[in-house]
């Protein structure tokens, strides 16, 4: 990315006038059919930040219409090479404007922004690089298939696909979406979530600029019971793939079944980080910080149980407490801010309803459990201090259920066999992280582990080649690497008779 300097908290955030984006579909860009539109907020200070035009079902059925004509005509005829090379120039595209995309990320989704530049927009950039050089990687098979026959496999696109996205990382989240659909030859309707739907549509502007043909990618930002639920369930598109809660997840599902649209979930998580006590303290402090810490611990892999061996959890406590209460929380814009405000006003609430609740069943208080005071425009921020409860009994709807806030539930263990029983007790299984010196423990650990990502001595780490997705509640399908290729492919087989003799 570049760009080092300062980012100037004026560009996105403090112009006062809020920004205005219309929908784009079948490369226009165009005012919602209802003539509706909604407010995006910024988090810090509770001030509109854009208007927006609100796509429901009328605009939903445009956009996959586009789409259609799109997947049909120009963008069919469009080879692998080329396709990865508009992928390629949309990168360069993203980079060249990462410092403004990165502000605007921030004043939509309260990020801080040292995160989404050096965080969410370098792996933005990184997914479409990854990607364009997939599309001419996407290769069939021959088979060894007895007789005078031959017999060979073609990977095609799926046709249109839809995609929803979440508010936590609005253009990675955009990014894991577009990018292998396009490399594969598909065409997108994108809804982003409503509470963050501006640089979604910025990233419109770089895919028109581009250069991708018309109604290759529509973007149309409205809520999720109307937009969202008209697409999951248009029997015009072809593929759904969803990022979002587990309970919405199951909607998604639900609508899909009617059409049989394949589906992809990637859904929520209670992600166990467990710490030995052979592991070295302070590594094993930092990662069960930007476990939980980390994005205002609204990260789908979120360290959320953090399982510490009996033996040192006095001493991890007092590291754990030390740090967090360090964490310098404030006006995300500000570069030296680690820990911005939660996304919203509905999320504040959950949170403070789950510190109420770990009271209520008897966890003990460590540290935070309220809103801090700041000054001026942020005191009407949604910012939440990063707490943390001990003496978390594993049954505890608190160490259940996703809290999607910077809510630590510390549980200890004394052994391992008991430990891995209780972290597998959960309904999800999206990550892990195990915190050890023993390599063969921790080869068991991984093994044991039913969750789709075991991370060993580090935590939340990702990249676009490796495979990313959940066991069990977390969803199931494989973003980012080969295995992306797989949910926006599917394979068709040619059988061919070389005898030239009749059957
Ligand atoms: O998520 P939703 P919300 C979890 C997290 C959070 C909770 C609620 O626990 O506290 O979900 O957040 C669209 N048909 N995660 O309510 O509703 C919606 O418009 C079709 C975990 O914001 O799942 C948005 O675009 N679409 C998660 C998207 O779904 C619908 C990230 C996600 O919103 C819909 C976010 C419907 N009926 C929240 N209802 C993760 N796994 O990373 C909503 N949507």
């Amino acid at each position: 990315v570049r760009g080092e300097e300062a980012v100037s908290a004026q560009q996105a955030e403090k112009s006062s006038m809020p920004r205005r984006y219309q929908l784009f579909i079948g490369g226009q860009w165009v005012d919602a059919e209802s003539g509706k539109t909604f407010n995006s907020i910024n988090p810090a200070t509770g001030e509109v930040l854009a208007e927006v035009a609100e796509a429901d079902k009328a605009d939903i059925d445009k956009a996959v219409e586009a789409a259609r004509r799109a997947f049909e005509g120009r963008w069919s005829k469009v080879s692998a090479r080329d396709r990865g090379r508009l992928l390629y120039k949309l990168a360069q595209l993203i980079d060249a404007r990462a410092k403004e995309l990165a502000a605007l990320e921030t004043a939509d989704n309260g990020k801080p922004i040292r995160e989404s530049l050096y965080v969410d927009l370098p792996e933005v950039v990184e997914h479409f690089e990854y990607f364009a050089g997939m599309a001419t990687k996407i290769e069939g098979e021959t088979i060894p298939v007895p007789g005078r026959l031959f017999n060979y496999t073609v990977r095609e696109p799926v046709g249109v696909c839809g995609a929803i996205i979440p508010w936590n990382y609005p253009l990675v989240m955009a990014a894991w979406k577009l990018a292998p659909a396009l490399a594969a030859g598909n065409t997108v309707v994108l809804k982003p979530a409503e509470q963050t739907p501006v640089t979604a549509l910025e990233l419109g502007r770089l895919i028109q600029e581009a250069g991708f043909p018309d109604g290759v990618v529509n973007i149309v930002p409205g809520f999720g019971e109307t937009a969202g639920a008209a697409l999951a369930s248009h029997p015009g598109i072809d593929k759904i793939a969803f990022t979002g809660s587990t309970e919405v997840g199951k909607k998604i599902a639900r609508a899909a079944a009617e059409n049989l649209t394949k589906v992809s979930l990637e859904l929520g998580g209670k992600s166990p980080n467990i710490i030995f006590a052979d592991a070295d303290l302070e590594q094993a402090v930092n990662g069960a910080l930007m476990g939980i810490f980390f994005n205002q611990g609204q990260v789908c892999t979120a360290g959320s149980r953090i399982f510490v061996d009996e033996r040192i959890k006095d001493d991890f406590l007092a590291q754990f407490r030390e740090r967090a209460e360090r964490i310098r929380l404030g006006d995300p814009m500000d570069k030296q801010t680690q820990m911005g405000p939660q996304v919203s006003e509905e999320q504040l609430k959950k949170v403070k309803y789950y510190v109420h609740l770990a009271h209520e069943e008897g966890a003990t208080l460590v540290t935070g459990g309220e809103q801090p005071q700041l000054e001026g425009a942020l005191a009407r921020g949604y910012f939440f201090r990063p707490t943390i409860f001990a003496d978390v009994k594993n049954e505890m709807r608190v160490a259940q259920e996703e809290i999607f806030g910077p809510v630590a539930a510390v549980i200890t263990f004394k052994d391992e066999e008991e430990l891995i029983e209780q972290a597998n007790r959960t309904i999800y299984g999206l990550s892990a992280g195990v915190w050890t010196r023993d390599i063969v423990r921790a080869h068991r650990l991984a093994r044991e582990i039913r969750a789709g990502v075991v991370w060993i001595n580090t935590y939340n780490i990702f990249n676009a080649a490796s495979p990313f997705g959940g066991y069990k509640q977390s969803g199931y399908g494989r973003e980012m690497g080969k295995h992306a290729i797989e949910l926006y492919t599917q394979v068709k087989s040619v059988w061919i008779d070389l005898s030239g003799r009749p059957l």
